[in-house]
């Protein structure tokens, strides 16, 4: 996937309007966007084929998979059909599971992207003991593209050692959560940029200070 600029768009956000406005604001800027559960719960799956219609943007579904192989395998169909072109699966439910996503997603010429540790103060709580393994399930299975956090640098560096620089990184916790945008561009080759931009009072000067801050 080449992501415009290093950055990828969250739309947490609850109503089509915004997200629409949001992008017209920004739509020059970027070409990648991320759609999770907030925007499809409350506006249905639509909202990524809406999106990609409008923009034809790249989407990455942020849907967390965490299932049986069966159940993910039917939760990857619907979000592929929607028209995403990735989907964020979660790698502690084990390597069936995740084979499930990658196998949907193979069958629709998308991607999956492998979340090993998440950003969040609790992540320490139970999945950091497991994230280098699950980092490494991914290599042992082929995988190119993980989800890393930018809130500690020393795990996300650990993490792009075991993935290797073929690997494509994206990392989340950017700006609000406290990860620094160009620090995690040392190890990451996306950031993930939720809050800092559409809850910005001007959205299009948010993007263009951290694009900004990234360049030096
Ligand atoms: P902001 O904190 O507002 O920039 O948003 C971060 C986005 O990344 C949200 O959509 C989170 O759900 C997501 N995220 C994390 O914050 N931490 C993770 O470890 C993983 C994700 C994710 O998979 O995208």
């Amino acid at each position: 996937m080449k992501v415009k600029n290093n950055l990828i768009i969250v739309l947490d956000l609850f109503r089509m309007e915004e997200v629409m406005q949001l992008l017209e604001e920004i739509s020059g800027q970027i070409n990648t966007v991320k759609v999770g559960y907030p925007l499809v719960l409350s506006e249905g799956l639509q909202s990524i084929s809406k999106i990609k219609e409008t923009f034809g943007f790249n989407i990455i579904a942020d849907f967390k998979v965490a299932d049986i192989p069966e159940t993910n395998q039917k939760i990857a169909e619907l979000t592929f059909d929607a028209g995403a072109d990735a989907i964020i699966t979660h790698g502690f439910v084990g390597r069936d599971s995740v084979q499930a996503c990658l196998d949907t997603a193979g069958e629709h010429g998308g991607d999956i992207f492998l979340l090993t540790e998440m950003s969040h103060p609790g992540a320490e709580q139970f999945i950091q003991d497991v994230s280098l393994d699950i980092a490494r399930m991914g290599v042992d299975m082929g995988l190119k593209n993980y989800v890393a956090p930018s809130t500690r640098l020393d795990r996300l560096e650990k993490i792009r050692k075991i993935v290797g620089d073929e690997s494509f990184i994206i990392s989340p916790g950017v700006g609000v959560q406290g990860g620094d945008p160009a620090k995690t561009l040392e190890f990451a080759d996306a950031l993930i940029v939720g809050r800092s931009i559409y809850a910005a009072d001007n959205p299009q000067e948010a993007l263009r200070s951290i694009i900004d801050g990234i360049e030096l």
